[in-house]
């Protein structure tokens, strides 16, 4: 039997404690704090975000808390040019790639902005299908290798995408293609109320490239120095014609599977304990402090700006709700079919009856 964590070691560079084990490498400490900056924010909203559905304003909504380190440093390293192909979780990512932070809420209502992408944005709207969108990352991959384009694009997903056929028909069409991605797994432990030792027999998830014969790495997700640094490197190699990679990125759900689950059904307070220690946040805030570079007030003022962005966020989200429900027959058909345009039709009258 492989032994995967011999094969793949856990790469770590910021511990839980706030410890540097390893360089900072491309890093600043700057870098370090505009991080921390943004993840506090993200932090915020996606807290603020379950509220709203507990209080009726969205619908269901999918937690990222726990995985801002994976996400953020997953695209770390991609500029203007490179493509991220995302999943329902991962709006950290998405967000720093151009989506405003309002489309996580368009989502979640069903709005028909959820999939706008803003002009020149190289990022794909987000999939619920699990793992299908490891197939239209190769795709997008591919275009960008007939074109000589040079750049690299990166496709997020859960560790219960790994189980799915979708996602090993994109590992072994990637790697015969030899296309510029990197196959980037946020395994969060759970796919929904499944754990990982329950999803697959292997130990880790990292071991799977050996099968399509590219390189794999684990890293530690919820250090946001080691993901960065590791980003960097492969998207720099995926730029220059090597590829694809396989990266684990070891994390955790902090919250539920989605405003619709309840965690306590099916794991432990201890488990949840354990990884709250973990918490990608607390360690950099530790090394900030540590390194005299963040204080009580900093935090404070960090806290006001980001409620501000949140506000603002909330007040285009409120602002563009008010649309005619009539915008349901838009954007399905080219030309539309004279059932539908009769329906139209007729729920228009409706509308105009009831006063909508
Ligand atoms: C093809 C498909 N099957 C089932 C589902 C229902 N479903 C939604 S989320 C989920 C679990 C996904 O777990 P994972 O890939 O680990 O991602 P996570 O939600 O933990 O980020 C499932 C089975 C789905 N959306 N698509």
């Amino acid at each position: 039997m492989t032994d995967g964590n011999e094969m793949f070691p856990l790469i770590q560079r910021l511990d839980q404690d706030g410890k540097l084990v390893g360089e900072l490498g491309v890093l600043t400490a700057k870098d370090l704090k505009d991080t921390y900056t943004t993840m506090r924010f993200l932090r915020m909203f996606d807290e603020r975000a379950w509220n709203l559905q507990r209080q009726g304003v969205i619908g269901t909504y999918a937690p990222f808390k726990g995985q801002e380190a994976a996400q953020m440093g997953a695209v770390a390293a991609l500029d203007d040019r490179d493509w991220l192909v995302p999943t329902y979780r991962d709006w950290a990512a998405s967000y720093l790639r151009g989506v405003p932070m309002e489309h996580a809420l368009f989502f979640s209502k069903g709005h028909p902005s959820l999939g706008d992408v803003p002009a020149g944005k190289q990022v794909l709207p987000a999939q619920v299908v699990i793992a299908a969108q490891t197939l239209h990352g190769v795709g997008v991959a591919w275009a960008t290798k007939l074109r000589h384009e040079g750049v690299a694009t990166v496709v997020t997903f859960g560790d219960g995408a790994t189980s799915q056929g979708d996602f090993h028909e994109a590992m072994n069409f990637a790697s015969v293609l030899e296309v510029p991605l990197i196959f980037f797994c946020e395994n969060n432990q759970w796919a929904i109320s499944v754990p990982l030792s329950r999803q697959m027999h292997a130990e880790t998830i990292a071991q799977r490239s050996v099968a399509y014969g590219i390189e794999g790495f684990r890293v530690d997700g919820n250090d946001y120095v080691a993901v960065a640094n590791l980003m960097h490197e492969l998207s720099a190699r995926v730029r220059s014609g090597e590829g694809p990679f396989l990266v684990e990125a070891v994390t955790y759900r902090l919250g539920a599977h989605t405003t619709a689950d309840d965690p306590g059904k099916y794991r432990s307070v201890e488990e949840e304990d354990l990884w709250i220690q973990r918490d990608p946040l607390t360690r950099i805030e530790k090394w900030l402090r540590t390194e005299g570079l963040l204080d009580d007030e900093d935090l404070a003022a960090m806290d006001v700006e980001s409620e501000a962005k949140v506000e603002e966020v909330l007040a285009v989200f409120r602002e563009a709700l008010d649309i005619s429900p009539l915008v349901l027959f838009d954007n399905v058909y080219a030309e539309v079919p004279t059932g539908l345009a009769s329906q139209r039709a007729q729920f228009e009258a409706r509308v105009k009856e009831v006063g909508a």
